[in-house]
């Protein structure tokens, strides 16, 4: 009886690490934390006063207020989410609008450029290539654990592209600026990896 007790309890849990660490790309490690990582001050924008811009070069495609973008269809997602600096983060439940969503309610059938140029309150940028956003890939959350995003974490709203390293999901974003030539963001100028697939732990730039 202990040994089957034992024995089934040692399977268990070892299936549970081998299921666990299919999930967890090379050279990262799991925390249940939610760590801070920002490359300068919280900026804190009221709801009242946010909202998100489409661009297309330098024209003006779209922009949405607060309670427009609220009224957009809304997704939930459950996903893991890799930084650079080596955590990884299970199961984080998000909700937003998906980039298919955006462009359909901005009355595209598909991305107008190849290339996306995320910008932030603060300063901060990224840039996502446009198909790595669409088919579901790349969302606007406005929402983490069913609240709203705290301040810290992104709030009022952030970009969520959980399959690239978590730079990438930009932080207070505020403007999509669509181009026809890639561009480097803020890390990505400065030696991050311009692309950043966390399974090919493309960290740096060259990796
Ligand atoms: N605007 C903005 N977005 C940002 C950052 C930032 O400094 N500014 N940091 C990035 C980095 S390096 C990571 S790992 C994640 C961290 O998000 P978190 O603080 O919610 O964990 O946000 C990304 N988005
Ligand atoms: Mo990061």
């Amino acid at each position: 009886m202990d040994d089957e007790a034992h024995i089934s309890r040692g399977f268990r849990s070892k299936r549970r690490e081998q299921t666990t660490t299919n999930r967890v790309p090379p050279g990262q490690y799991v925390t249940t934390e939610f760590p801070i990582l920002s490359a300068g001050p919280t900026p804190q924008t009221k709801v009242a006063t946010w909202n998100l811009t489409l661009q297309l070069g330098s024209s003006l495609l779209r922009v949405w207020s607060w309670a427009e973008f609220e009224a957009l269809p809304q997704t939930t997602v459950k996903t893991d989410i890799h930084c650079v600096t080596k955590w990884s983060k299970l199961d984080t439940a998000w909700q937003g609008v998906t980039f298919d969503d955006l462009l359909k309610a901005a009355g595209l059938s598909e991305p107008p450029e190849p290339y996306v140029m995320a910008h932030c309150d603060g300063g901060y940028s990224t840039n996502v290539p446009a198909a790595d956003l669409v088919g579901g890939k790349g969302m606007i959350v406005t929402r983490y654990d069913g609240l709203p995003i705290p301040p810290a974490h992104g709030g009022p709203a952030r970009l969520l592209v959980p399959h690239l390293y978590f730079w990438k999901s930009a932080k207070w974003v505020r403007r999509i600026r669509f181009m026809p030539k890639d561009e480097r963001g803020f890390w990505e100028s400065v030696g991050y990896h311009n692309y950043g697939d966390p399974w090919k732990e493309q960290r740096y730039d060259g990796d």
